[in-house]
């Protein structure tokens, strides 16, 4: 067990693929050539659709968008190993792992457009809208993960959260339901060492954010959030243990945000140049492609012809998120309450009458 080889206490965090390339030969995950290869274009179409969407923002043709470069096999390593039948829940700086789960690229443009048909995924996609309050998506996971145990499915819950959102009363009441109801939820931390401009240091003083998870009474694990084989390996065998019935696994994603919290934020005046420069090194996607290229997977070539295809496609995506006709002022108010409470209602007569004040804010 991974998990117990690399229990939170003996201070060991698990690693398959150093920042080099260089794999680890006895860890090394046993994943089909084809599989890597997808999952290597989809975090160079990950990366480049979310750079498109910062550059969408600053030309006013976006809101407000959380990037996740550098979060990449973070990301997408647990969506590789779920199941069809998973549920995946998400925050907000999760673009590769709804990717790889059918989420098409445009409906993500057209969520942080501020369009609500964004979040209206194909019936077939088990993944949740986004939950911008933080760790509010927690119980949701635990409690959908709760019903599939008692339906008696043998699908888990992948739920992804921030080292900020280990703060929360969601994160803690979650957690503890979970170990307590057994339940098969996996919980990714991804802890980019920031909560927008909070160092990891001051959100807990805890060693490690996975060594919460054995007080919950259920296994933690640390992994190294920029090598993809170790992040599959983990979950994979964190959702083993859920679909056998063994209960819940945290897993801490020691990882980076490269860029801003959001692009209301300012990074450069929290963080020092040095720091970045360091963490560029470690880039996940550089050294996937060493890996694929040591195994003959990979080439010059291939590489040209996946960013010129990242490119085109991303370029496709935008225009179909920009065919979409803006939501009627209604539309802001209507997916929270099955029935909408009567202070809504006088809202949107207000904007009826007075649709400007929309745009003045
Ligand atoms: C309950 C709640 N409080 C505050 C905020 C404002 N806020 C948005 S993101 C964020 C920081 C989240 O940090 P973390 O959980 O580490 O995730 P990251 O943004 O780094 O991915 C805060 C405080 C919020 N969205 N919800």
């Amino acid at each position: 067990m991974l998990t117990d080889e690399y229990d939170p206490l003996k201070g060991k965090m698990l690693q398959i693929l150093d920042k080099d390339g260089k794999v680890d030969k006895i860890l090394e995950p046993d994943i089909p050539d084809d599989l890597l290869i997808r999952a290597y274009k989809t975090m160079v179409l990950a990366r480049t659709a979310d750079e498109k969407a910062v550059r969408l923002q600053r030309q006013g043709k976006l809101g407000a968008y959380p990037p996740s470069k550098g979060q990449e096999a973070s990301q997408l390593g647990p969506a590789l190993a779920m199941g069809e039948k998973d549920w995946l829940v998400w925050a907000f700086r999760e673009l590769a792992a709804l990717m790889w789960r059918g989420v098409p690229i445009w409906r993500a443009y057209l969520y942080w457009m501020g369009n609500e048909e964004g979040s209206n995924y194909p019936e077939n996609v088990r993944v949740t809208p986004s939950a911008v309050p933080v760790s509010s998506q927690i119980p949701h996971a635990v409690g959908i993960s709760y019903a599939s145990k008692l339906r008696k499915e043998a699908s888990a819950t992948v739920v992804y959260f921030g080292d900020g959102g280990t703060s929360e009363g969601d994160f803690n009441e979650g957690l503890n339901f979970a170990g307590v109801f057994k339940t098969p939820t996996v919980f990714v931390c991804q802890n980019n060492q920031y909560a927008i401009s909070l160092p990891r240091s001051r959100q807990t003083a805890a060693r490690t954010i996975a060594q919460k998870a054995l007080a919950f009474g259920f296994p933690g694990i640390q992994v190294d959030g920029n090598d993809i084989l170790a992040m599959y390996a983990a979950a994979k065998e964190a959702l083993e243990r859920a679909r056998r019935g063994d209960g819940p696994t945290l897993i801490e994603s020691y990882t980076y945000r490269l860029g801003d919290h959001t692009t209301s934020d300012d990074a450069t005046r929290y963080r020092l140049d040095q720091e970045v420069k360091e963490w560029t090194e470690r880039d996940p996607i550089k050294r996937f492609k060493i890996y694929l290229e040591k195994k003959r997977l990979w080439t010059d070539g291939t590489e040209k012809e996946t960013l010129a295809w990242a490119q085109t496609t991303v370029e496709e995506e935008v225009k179909k998120a920009q065919s979409f006709p803006s939501p009627a002022i209604d539309e802001v108010f209507k997916h929270t309450y099955a029935e909408m409470p009567p202070e809504l209602r006088e809202q949107v007569e207000v904007l009826r009458q007075r649709p400007n004040l929309l745009r003045e804010g």
